[in-house]
């Protein structure tokens, strides 16, 4: 697996928030913990590729909210932030030539922070950075890759996944009280995760290794019961920038082939 990310900007402390109410975030913590990240990435196997970063932007190491992937396509998406939109440029061009490329346009808006995929299922945010119109562009996009597109409702959060991951193509992790988890019962089994850990709900996994954000013990004992194995990682600065840990990478699986022709 391929897992691209983008350096913490310089100007980091300038980055868009929601509230004000904490400290804006520290440069040089906001790198160790991106380091940390990245090297997390490659214990577990991943090929790590490092996008230039972007000068007109401080969020770009949220690399996520460029680029939705799936099967044989890449939607570069038009961010409902206005200055986060060069962004996609660089994660446009570092994206490998086998994916079929999907540029989205006015009016329609999506960040990547809010397509939750398990399985073959896009779950995506309608949210202050998702409209209706971008929601219909991904479902265009990606019903021929075999996806089904499902919109949730996003209230008090940036994203859909600032409380919601996947872990593996069978279990989410949901923040108790954000969103109802009955829309996932079809899908994938729920992990509830207590209000206090909410935070925490965002994870990335890869095979039987997970990262978590530390100061979660709850999460953590849960997964590691289930049989996989947390490893925990600080990320107080980047929190300070509204991010969590799937927003600063884009993980690309090894091309699918395509299927065989069905016999005569
Ligand atoms: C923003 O407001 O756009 C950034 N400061 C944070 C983006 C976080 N993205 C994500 O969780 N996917």
């Amino acid at each position: 697996m391929i897992a691209l990310v983008r350096e913490i900007s310089p100007n980091i402390s300038d980055a868009l928030r929601r509230t004000d109410a904490d400290p804006r975030p520290d440069l040089a913590g906001a790198r160790r913990e991106h380091a940390a990240y990245v090297a997390a990435l490659r214990s577990l196997g991943a090929a790590v590729q490092v996008v230039p970063g972007d000068p007109s932007s401080a969020d770009a190491c949220f690399i996520e909210d460029t680029a939705v992937v799936g099967g044989h396509t890449a939607l570069l998406t038009r961010s409902g932030a206005p200055g986060r939109r060069t962004e996609v440029c660089e994660v446009e061009r570092a994206l490998p030539g086998w994916l079929r490329r999907v540029v989205m346009r006015a009016p329609a808006t999506l960040d990547g922070g809010d397509v939750l995929r398990v399985g073959r299922t896009l779950f995506v945010g309608r949210s202050e950075r998702t409209n209706d119109v971008g929601i219909d562009v991904l479902r265009q996009a990606f019903s021929p890759e075999g996806f089904t597109v499902r919109p949730v409702e996003v209230r008090d959060a940036l994203h859909l996944k600032c409380h919601a991951s996947a872990v593996g193509d069978e279990r989410v992790l949901l923040a108790h009280g954000f969103a109802d988890p009955r829309i996932f019962d079809d899908i994938a089994e729920v992990i509830e995760v207590h209000p206090d850990e909410a935070y925490a709900a965002n994870v990335v996994a890869i095979g039987r290794g997970v990262l978590v954000a530390r100061g979660a013990p709850r999460v953590a004992r849960h997964l590691s019961a289930a049989g996989f194995e947390p490893i925990l990682l600080s990320m107080t600065e980047i929190a300070r920038a509204d991010g969590s840990l799937t927003c600063l990478s884009i993980l690309l699986p090894e091309p699918e082939k395509p299927s065989p022709p069905s016999p005569v």
